[in-house]
């Protein structure tokens, strides 16, 4: 799986270069802002589902690059922002220090402002039929907007301090980060052409692979160690955030995430296609320690 995702990773990474270099780029401080935290050392999680999608709808995995990099632009923003005084003020992201830590406030909002925007330019502009591009960018904006991360971040801010019960939970949790990870594989299979029936397939896998992937997040601000995580953790029991170990415990925390990529998998099988990558991600997301 490592050598797998490390493939992937660099194909992202060089097309992450290309959209996000300028010839001249003034002023030069917010370009360097933006390709700070992009190439801070992510996953590239989002972009490769994006990338497995097209493949297993059968076209080449390329054609869902545009899609791919907007994804990491938009889940790059939300991690410059989440980490703000004014949301988690944390200091430590990727394995340095965060954004306003390195450029201040003011360039740190900028330039995951200007993340979000380029994400929606890259998209648009992809050679690719009109109409998927516009469907793509319209899956894309709802995940990312008041109907998904931006919703659930704000469930998240407003429930602080407040326990909440396990289906508000799984909603806080869907749209924060399930709506994303949806996203990514959704969009991917839109621009290799998938028609509906595909389309809700991805939709269906996305939404418990997201889910899972948000409870094994949990669970390592618990158990995870901090040099491999790239951040400061065991900061949601004391911030009072609702987590699926505060709520249902650590034992039973695995068991939910190890059930969810069972239902995940039964989903995938449904999908006809090489849906062989899909199945590693889905095993990575449990078994990852960063
Ligand atoms: C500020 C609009 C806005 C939204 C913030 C995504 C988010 C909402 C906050 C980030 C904090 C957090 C714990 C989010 C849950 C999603 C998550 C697990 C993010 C980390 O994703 P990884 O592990 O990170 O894919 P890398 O760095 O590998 O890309």
């Amino acid at each position: 799986m490592q050598a797998i995702m490390q493939k992937y990773q660099n194909k992202v990474d060089v097309a992450l270069i290309k959209y996000l270099t300028q010839g001249r780029e003034y002023p030069a401080v917010i370009y360097r802002a933006m390709r700070y935290s992009v190439f801070a050392g992510g996953k590239r999680l989002r972009p490769i589902l994006a990338l497995l999608a097209a493949k297993a709808c059968g076209v080449p995995e390329r054609r869902a690059m545009p899609a791919a990099c907007a994804l990491e632009m938009i889940h790059t923003y939300s991690l410059i922002h989440d980490d703000l005084p004014a949301m988690d003020d944390d200091d430590l992201r990727r394995g340095k220090p965060t954004s306003h830590k390195k450029f201040g406030e003011a360039i740190a909002i900028l330039a995951g402002d200007a993340l979000l925007t380029k994400a929606f330019e890259t998209v648009l502009c992809a050679r690719v039929e009109p109409q998927l591009a516009v469907e793509a960018a319209s899956e894309i904006a709802r995940a990312s907007g008041v109907s998904g991360m931006v919703g659930g971040q704000a469930l998240d801010m407003e429930s602080g301090g407040k326990r909440l019960g396990k289906k508000e939970l799984d909603i806080l949790h869907s749209k924060k980060t399930g709506a994303l990870i949806t996203a990514s594989l959704v969009s991917g299979a839109i621009l290799a052409g998938a028609d509906t029936v595909q389309r809700r397939l991805f939709r269906n896998f996305g939404g418990k692979l997201g889910l899972a992937f948000q409870i094994t997040d949990d669970i390592l601000d618990v158990t995870g160690n901090e040099k491999q995580m790239g951040k400061r953790l065991r900061k949601d029991k004391s911030s009072g955030k609702n987590t699926y170990p505060a709520i249902y415990g650590l034992k039973e925390s695995r068991k939910k995430a190890e059930q969810l990529v069972v239902e995940a998998r039964a989903i995938l099988g449904k999908i006809k296609g090489d849906i062989s990558g899909l199945e590693q991600v889905a095993q990575f997301v449990l078994d990852r320690y960063r």
